[in-house]
């Protein structure tokens, strides 16, 4: 069939906007019609040539929701008609990941995805006669894409797509970085940096979890209103103190019981960790640095009892725990819609990527 998709034909270069050619499903995969995709800073970073695992030409987008449009043989999970959220973690629940308990992070067909490949090594995309790569086993930047039914949680089908779509990547991840990788308990100090499309989420996750304190940093002042908006209780710009991890150590009583980098900046993650309260402060590295970046502290910070930890896709089992959080939206306990600042056709996706670099947009949302 045809589709029509961004296609990242270069690094560093604008999406371009083609109709492509899509095999139809394989055993164990399955046809989604994307009907709606956020555009998450990870796009962004790949886009832009930041990934070690970058392949071109691809279709990027990994924040999908869509409907189940044909399965492939042996499929039992979905059926046609289903509505779903691609997941970039599955969950097959047979591999030793899965059945450990332990972690979320699914090893069933990770080596394949990282290449941009469906598990039997072949992409269902081509432009021209051309082998386009999937990413992150979702290219939800496509209207109809094929998945592994290991990689599709299946969702209520009353969740509007264009709202629940941002749970396919950055609600998850903030707020499972809290609840599930963290844990964060009632009345907790934490300090969240980076208040964009993950930290807020954070910042509600927090809320949720009874976070007595919500402190947020960031170097552009417009996130001060965001992260108030979510129950950030304190802010601090950098640019406005001297060092920073003084400054939060001395207005936190010690420091964060939780902190939590949402910026992918390598010297932000030092900052993080040092603003750990002495003794048992934990920080949770959320954000994803460019390619050939390494962390560094001195070991003492270590010695003396912070914790150094991070999350991918904050901790979620996907077919598990997506539907729970979809469920979670659709009672209120938590809010999208607010943090969707722009919603934009297919044509218009590379404005998506122009707003997240001007610091103008939480969340834009392309609507098939
Ligand atoms: P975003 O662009 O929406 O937000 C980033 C925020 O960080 C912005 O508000 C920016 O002003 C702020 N910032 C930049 N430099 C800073 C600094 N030096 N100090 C304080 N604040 C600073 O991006 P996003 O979509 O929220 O993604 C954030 C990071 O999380 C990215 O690195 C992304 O790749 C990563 N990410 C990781 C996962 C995961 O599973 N681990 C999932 C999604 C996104
Ligand atoms: N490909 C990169 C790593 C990118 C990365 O860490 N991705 C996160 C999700 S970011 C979503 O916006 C993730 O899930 N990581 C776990 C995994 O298995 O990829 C690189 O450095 O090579
Ligand atoms: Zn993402």
């Amino acid at each position: 069939m045809k589709t029509r998709a961004a296609v990242a034909f270069e690094a560093k270069k604008p999406l371009e906007i083609v109709e492509l050619d899509l095999e139809g499903p394989k055993a164990g995969e399955v046809l989604v019609e994307i009907m709606a995709t956020g555009i998450c800073h990870t796009d962004a970073y790949t886009l832009d040539g930041l990934d070690s695992e970058g392949i071109f030409p691809s279709i990027l987008g990994h924040e999908g929701c869509g409907i189940v449009r044909e399965v492939g043989a042996g499929v039992t999970s979905v059926a046609p008609d289903d509505h779903v959220i691609p997941l970039y973690t599955p969950e097959c629940r047979q591999c030793k990941s899965c059945l450990s308990q332990k972690t979320n992070l699914c090893t069933a067909i990770r080596a394949t995805q990282g290449k941009g490949v469906m598990p039997d090594g072949t992409s269902r995309f081509s432009y021209k006669g051309q082998q386009i790569f999937h990413y992150m086993g979702c290219s939800t930047f496509s209207n109809f894409t094929v998945l592994p039914e290991i990689a599709l949680a299946k969702i209520r089908t009353d969740a509007p797509c264009d709202t629940s779509c941002y749970i396919g990547c950055g609600v998850t991840t903030g707020v499972g970085a809290v609840v599930h990788t963290a844990k964060v308990e009632p009345g907790a100090t934490v300090i969240v940096f980076g208040l964009g499309g993950i930290g807020l989420n954070v910042i509600q996750g927090a809320k949720f979890a009874g976070a007595a304190r919500i402190v947020g940093v960031d170097i552009n002042p417009d996130r001060e209103e965001w992260g108030r908006k979510f129950g950030m209780t304190d802010f601090v710009n950098p640019k406005d103190v001297g060092d920073i991890v003084q400054h939060l150590v001395a207005m936190t009583d010690g420091g964060g019981d939780y902190t939590f980098d949402c910026t992918g900046n390598t010297v932000v993650m030092r900052q993080a960790l040092e603003s750990a309260h002495r003794g048992w402060g934990e920080s949770i590295v959320i954000g994803v640095a460019e390619a050939g970046k390494e962390i560094a502290t001195r070991p003492f910070q270590l010695v003396t009892g912070r914790v150094w930890k991070g999350t991918a896709f904050g901790g979620a089992r996907g077919r598990t725990d997506v539907p729970k959080i979809v469920d979670w939206y659709m009672n209120g306990l938590i809010q999208i819609d607010p943090m969707i600042t722009h919603r934009l056709t297919l044509d218009e996706i590379n404005k998506g990527f122009d707003l997240m670099h001007a610091g103008e947009s939480i969340r834009s949302v392309v609507v098939y």
